[in-house]
């Protein structure tokens, strides 16, 4: 007889968003998810992959016990003291031949709903003598972190959706993403909330999204012209004088520059190379100007497109010009829980640096910035023989043979290291070439916190609660009987311990900046193993609500009381928020000068959008998926597609300058005519691409990491990338 089922409250790990669940357990195992119908926040939001956990977590396709590639290439099983074992050495090895800065490791995105696991693996990779730290935020939103250096931040914090009044979402599509600066608990309520409220929504974007549907006013834009399209936009803004100008004049330096660049971009010009009516253009300016409490946010679309790291700066130009910022006197929607007690005040923080410090790369002069090393130029560092290339790899949580931009040139620089680990629940496109595959504890079977997602202030824009909401799980399960799994940071803290070497976390949140002393760096007691749980205690020492108290709470807690409000300037304050950044200024100009792109031959331009079901490249395995679709369509508007001959469900080829990949296309009239829209990270190498249907296709491997690439960041043409669609068959 089967034991009842026992319900108890969780959190979900499979994306950022962290809802919380109730998972039935029977006989120690999870066999059903939802959500939590009583949750004061999310208020019982869930989604079919968070649904689809204990599937997940019961896979056969899931990895019991780490694995080893023996010398014909096949895998097989290997203890996880071994494996530790055996990966110490061979680091020690490398490093003793070749120096520390032969070892990498490429935090993926996987990584973040698991304690201290990048925090650890950044750790040992210093503790060996190592700076060589990658992750997916380069390929990602990299502008964004750069331009917030350029700019300078402002310390009380920007506002949040949910308390708005205006609003303007650039390329993001929260309703699907669950990021995008609507608070990732339940943004389709937070978006029927302020509609109801009379936010004032405008959505651009080369697609008519989820989102969009909330807009009051919807521009449909040519993909990659983003720069002209908010230049022109903060043209009307100044010309016609709608800006705060106290605000201006008490808080930014080099308006006058501003003000000369963009008066370049009237906005008959900037519309119409943006491919959207003047009227459109002029009344986005006029709605976001008369917000109060308002900003204009961007996601991974115009970060993927050229001049991201423009567009980003823009963006916040935007936002300083109409004064959009927290002040005095009013208070944090979010003063903390996990975190200590956030201090805001009403003071700019200087711009600082964006690039050119600690680590490098020896590629096209790309540097170190404050999005991190250059995730763009990692396969052609470790191709690049001489001093300093790398050759061992340690992947958490990340899938670079499909996620990474140029794959073939990536799965060649994977194939030519001499050490690659990759911790992974399955044998993902990156295990199988890998040496070695760690099999970790899935979230059941680990205890966890919200503190990933709680900052709202510190980061700017912030996927975060809009409330001081936290909850805390313990581990629920125990890993399957027979297995043998590992923790992420407790394979660090075993190499260590291994090569002799202390381990110290490092807090991962290195871009949060100065608003709140973040957590210091924490060196663990190299004799005795904490638990996971010890590690919590540790970590959240200080925080503004004690772990002990949050844990009274299973199902997750709200601590608004009592309100920190934003102080005062200090006293002799001097900073003030940049305007007139000359790099960005200079690129701005260049855009001024460039003439449209004439491609006859790659008339198309490709997009990347996000899917309900799966994330990235995990999930597409799950039954939920499978029922409806198992390959990623190219989306085409149907006169394109009638243009080329072809119908819904046609097998084609899609070409780049760079490369092609069989795909399926499907017509959808949402988006702009002339736009191919495809998600990412699906399919293989090339060697599996007879199976797209089954599998879906890579269009990572269209991308050139070479030839169009930011400057600051490295990130390559991700989006708007030139291709030409050829029928097939
Ligand atoms: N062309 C194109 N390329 C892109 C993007 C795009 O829009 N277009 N997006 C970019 C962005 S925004 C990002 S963030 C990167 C993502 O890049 P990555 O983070 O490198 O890729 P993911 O597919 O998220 O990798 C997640 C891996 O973790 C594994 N995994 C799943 N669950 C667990 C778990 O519980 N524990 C562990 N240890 N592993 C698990 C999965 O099997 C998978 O192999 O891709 C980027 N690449
Ligand atoms: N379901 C699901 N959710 C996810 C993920 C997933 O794979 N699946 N991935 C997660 C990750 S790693 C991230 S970083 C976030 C990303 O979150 P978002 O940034 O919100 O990602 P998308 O939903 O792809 O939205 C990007 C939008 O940009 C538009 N776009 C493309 N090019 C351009 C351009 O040049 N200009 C403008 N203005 N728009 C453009 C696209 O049409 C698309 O609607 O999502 C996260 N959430
Ligand atoms: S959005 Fe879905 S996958 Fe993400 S945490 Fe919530 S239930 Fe889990
Ligand atoms: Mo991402």
């Amino acid at each position: 007889m089967p034991s009842p089922a026992i319900r108890k409250h969780s959190i979900c790990r499979f994306c950022h968003s962290a809802c919380p669940i109730l998972v039935d357990i029977e006989d120690g195992r999870a066999v059903r998810v939802k959500g939590d119908p009583d949750n004061p926040v999310y208020q019982g939001y869930s989604c079919p992959r968070g649904r689809a956990l204990s599937e997940q977590h019961a896979h056969p396709d899931r990895l019991l016990h780490s694995q080893k590639r023996d010398r014909d290439g096949r895998y097989g099983k290997i203890g996880s003291e071994q494996v530790m074992d055996e990966i110490a050495a061979r680091v020690q090895e490398i490093i003793d031949a070749h120096g520390p800065r032969s070892v990498a490791i490429y935090i993926g995105t996987s990584s973040n709903q698991y304690v201290a696991a990048a925090a650890a693996g950044v750790g040992w990779l210093i503790a060996n003598g190592s700076r060589m730290v990658f992750s997916a935020a380069t390929i990602d939103q990299p502008g964004k972190h750069i331009a917030n250096a350029l700019h300078g931040r402002w310390l009380g914090g920007g506002y949040l959706y949910d308390e708005a009044d205006t609003w303007l979402l650039l390329g993001t599509n929260p309703i699907v993403s669950m990021v995008g600066n609507v608070s990732c608990a339940n943004p389709a309520r937070s978006m029927t909330d302020a509609r109801k409220r009379g936010l004032e929504l405008i959505v651009i974007d080369p697609r008519r999204t989820e989102a969009s549907r909330y807009a009051d006013l919807y521009l449909q834009p040519r993909p990659g012209e983003d720069p002209t399209l908010l230049a022109g936009m903060l043209n009307v803004i100044l010309e016609e004088r709608l800006f705060d100008r106290e605000f201006v004049e008490g808080n930014t330096q080099n308006f006058a520059a501003l003000r000369a660049i963009v008066s370049q971009f009237d906005p008959a010009y900037a519309a119409n190379r943006a491919g959207v009516a003047e009227e459109d253009l002029v009344e986005a300016a006029h709605l976001f100007a008369a917000g109060r409490r308002a900003a204009a946010t961007a996601g991974t679309g115009p970060n993927m497109a050229p001049r991201g790291t423009l567009t980003e700066y823009l963006l916040l130009c935007m936002n300083t010009v109409c004064g959009n910022w927290r002040r005095e006197g009013e208070a944090l929607p979010n003063p903390g829980v996990l975190m200590p007690e956030a201090q805001a005040f009403a003071q700019a923080e200087p711009p600082r640096k964006g690039w050119g410090f600690g680590e490098t790369v020896r590629i096209r002069d790309l540097e170190n910035s404050a999005a991190g090393l250059p995730t763009g130029a990692l396969a052609e560092e470790m191709l690049l023989e001489g001093d300093g290339r790398i050759r061992a790899l340690v992947c958490i949580g990340g899938n670079p043979a499909v996620a990474w931009p140029d794959q073939n040139l990536t799965v060649e620089a994977l194939g030519e290291l001499d050490l690659l680990v990759t911790i992974d629940m399955k044998m993902s496109a990156t295990a199988k070439l890998a040496d070695y595959v760690i099999a970790p504890k899935l979230s059941f079977e680990t205890p966890a916190t919200t503190i990933g997602i709680e900052a709202p202030e510190q980061t700017w824009p912030n996927i975060g609660y809009s409330r001081a909401y936290g909850q805390y799980t313990p581990a629920l399960v125990d890993p399957p009987a027979g297995s043998d799994l590992v923790e992420e940071w407790s394979f660090f803290y075993g190499l260590a311990r291994r090569q002799r070497l202390p381990l110290t976390l490092y807090p991962v949140r290195a871009e949060a900046g100065p608003l709140r002393e973040l957590r210091k760096p924490l060196a663990i007691d190299m004799e005795a193993p904490p638990t996971t749980d010890e590690l919590i205690e540790l970590q959240y020492e200080g925080s503004r609500v004690a772990l002990s108290e949050l844990k009274q709470h299973p199902g997750g807690g709200l601590f608004d009381d009592p309100p920190t409000l934003v102080q005062p300037r200090q006293s002799g304050w001097q900073g003030r928020l940049e305007l007139g950044d000359e790099s960005m200024l200079a690129d701005l100009a260049e855009v001024r000068e460039e003439t449209a792109e004439v491609e006859a031959a790659y008339p198309l331009r490709l997009i990347s959008r996000r899917i309900p079901g799966v994330y990235n490249s995990a999930g597409r395995d799950l039954p939920h998926f499978r029922r409806k679709a198992t390959h990623n369509a190219a989306y085409v508007h149907p006169d394109d597609l009638a243009a080329l001959g072809l119908a819904s469900g046609s097998t084609v080829r899609i070409e780049s300058e760079h490369a092609s990949i069989p795909a399926v296309v499907e017509a959808a009239d949402d988006l702009r005519p002339g736009v191919v829209s495809m998600t990412h990270a699906f399919g293989d190498t090339q060697a599996q691409d007879a199976r797209f249907r089954e599998i879906g296709s890579n269009t990572n491997r269209l991308i050139d990491t070479r030839s169009n690439f930011d400057r600051y960041s490295g990130i390559p043409r991700m989006s708007a990338i030139p291709v030409r669609i050829i029928a097939a068959e």
